[in-house]
């Protein structure tokens, strides 16, 4: 079951050349696909050879097999984890029965939402970060960000596959309007608000990589409990592919942030910025927004969606396995709700807040990152910490859109928002200097750009000066 079959145009571990219905559907949304991949993946990189993983095999060892590849070439394929024998449902109110090998007529419309909405993100993603080869710091980092564009078109793949496979026309439907939907475009935008955020530069690229695909791990790990046995399985092999975004991330932000503090090291005024690098205080301007713009992709605080996704058994918690009540139909969970311009601490049902359950986990999981960039500057002997502003402050949706809070959560009135908020998030200032940092790429290999550190190894036992690129610029 484990092993990938790579007897039709799609490699895939499900048996699809035994449905030729499926199959072909699936060859005809391909080279739409491919399309939209040259159309809106990496531009300027589509013919050069990257040196990339590719998923051969679902099994802990050895899924991937690391070779140069051409973008357009990458097989994107069809993996599931393999099925767990007996599996029941995780949640809800049908918590203890069999999971579902197809999808109940009563949540089909509900569940194909969720895997849309899934699905949106990942070419979402690669359509935000299409420029961002043009400026990179070095030929590893320029491998690794293609490295997540190839896998986030796989998930892409990943619910593509289940809208053919389980959502009939409507699901076909589904999966064309997933290639026609354009980040950041007023009139066809991407589902989600973060997805639509510009990502223009590499500072941003590890920020959405640290904040925005954590949130996917988070969302991936809630849908791998669901009832729906098919989604369970994909999600679970996505987020083994996640896990390498997320590292991307971390330690991008972790070599700018050393190289800050090197650089402010050097500066008679301690200040990064006249050495050229990018300064601690841009980094959490930088962080403030992209960790607030995430936490709202975790959806309302107090939502009936949520309770509903966890009764019908759609979606669990994260590790549904680690908690002891798997109805929650008693418990409750405290908020602070906004009440008459003040906040009231009150108690609501556990299953409406079911999202904050999760966006609990997810900040304690950036805590630890954060700990890990605070550990770096201490050790470099600066004096500065970096940290997460608190959950309500710039949030755009559930119970603290559109109040103005400070970064430590207090409410605070417009004006006194108007005339801090250059303080807290990214002025246009800042991201014109950090832009201005990044107009050379660095195409040489081993070569790093001055506003960053180097890796403190390669890629899969490589030397950081490997040829992770071969790139001949035009
Ligand atoms: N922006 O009850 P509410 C990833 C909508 S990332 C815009 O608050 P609910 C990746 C919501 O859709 C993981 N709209 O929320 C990362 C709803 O609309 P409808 C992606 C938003 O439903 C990096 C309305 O507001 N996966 O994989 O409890 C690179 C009120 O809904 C936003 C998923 O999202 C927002 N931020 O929860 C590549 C998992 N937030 O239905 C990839 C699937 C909410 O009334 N999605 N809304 O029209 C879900 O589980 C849920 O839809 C959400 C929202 C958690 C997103
Ligand atoms: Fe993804
Ligand atoms: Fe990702």
């Amino acid at each position: 079951m484990s092993s990938v079959v790579n007897d039709t145009r799609i490699p895939n571990n499900v048996d699809l050349s035994s449905d030729k219905r499926l199959q072909r559907a699936l060859e005809e949304w391909q080279p739409n696909f491919l399309k939209w991949w040259v159309e809106m993946g990496p531009e300027g990189f589509q013919q050069d050879d990257v040196f990339l993983r590719t998923a051969i095999s679902v099994d802990h060892e050895g899924w991937a097999n690391f070779d140069y590849v051409k973008m357009p070439d990458y097989r994107w394929g069809i993996f599931l984890s393999d099925a767990v024998a007996d599996r029941t449902i995780a949640c809800g109110d049908d918590y203890g029965k069999p999971v579902w090998q197809q999808v109940p007529g009563e949540h089909r419309n509900v569940l194909r939402r969720l895997i849309v909405t899934q699905g949106d993100t990942e070419p979402a993603s690669v359509e935000q970060q299409r420029l961002l080869g043009q400026t990179c710091p070095s030929l590893y980092d320029l491998r690794n960000l293609f490295q997540v564009n190839v896998e986030e078109g796989r998930h892409l793949w990943a619910m593509v596959y289940l809208l053919h496979s389980y959502f009939g026309r409507d699901g076909r439907e589904e999966a064309e309007a997933l290639l026609e939907r354009r980040s950041g475009d007023p009139d066809k935008p991407r589902i989600l608000g973060t997805f639509n955020e510009p990502c223009e530069d590499w500072l941003s690229f590890f920020m959405f990589t640290f904040f925005t695909d954590r949130d996917g791990k988070y969302q991936l790990l809630a849908l791998a409990e669901s009832a729906f046995d098919p989604l369970s399985r994909t999600t679970r092999f996505m987020l083994t592919e996640e896990a390498h975004h997320m590292f991307v991330g971390e330690t991008g932000v972790l070599r700018v942030v050393q190289r800050a503090c090197e650089l402010a090291k050097l500066d008679p005024n301690g200040d990064a910025r006249a050495q050229g690098g990018v300064d601690l205080a841009t980094i959490q301007r930088y962080l403030n927004f992209w960790f607030s713009s995430s936490l709202d992709l975790f959806g309302a605080e107090v939502s009936s969606n949520a309770a509903s996704f966890f009764a019908a058994g759609l979606k669990g918690r994260a590790k549904e396995a680690q908690h002891t009540d798997h109805v929650a139909l008693e418990g409750t969970y405290a908020l602070d709700l906004p009440r008459d311009g003040a906040l009231r601490r009150e108690e609501v049902a556990l299953r409406t807040a079911m999202n904050e359950v999760l966006r609990d986990e997810y900040v304690e999981d950036c805590q630890r990152g954060v700990d890990k960039w605070n550990r770096t500057i201490a050790e470099q002997g600066v004096d500065f910490k970096l940290t997460l502003p608190s959950r309500r402050f710039n949030r755009a949706q559930g119970l603290y859109a559109g109040m103005r809070f400070d970064t430590d959560g207090a409410l605070i009135d417009e004006a006194t928002w108007q005339a801090m908020k250059s303080r807290w998030l990214p002025s246009d200032a800042d991201r014109a200097y950090v832009k201005s940092l990044m107009t050379r790429p660095v195409y040489e290999p081993g070569k790093m750009a001055h506003w960053i550190a180097p890796p403190k190894q390669g890629i899969k036992g490589r030397p950081v000066d490997f040829e992770y690129v071969r790139h001949t610029p035009a």
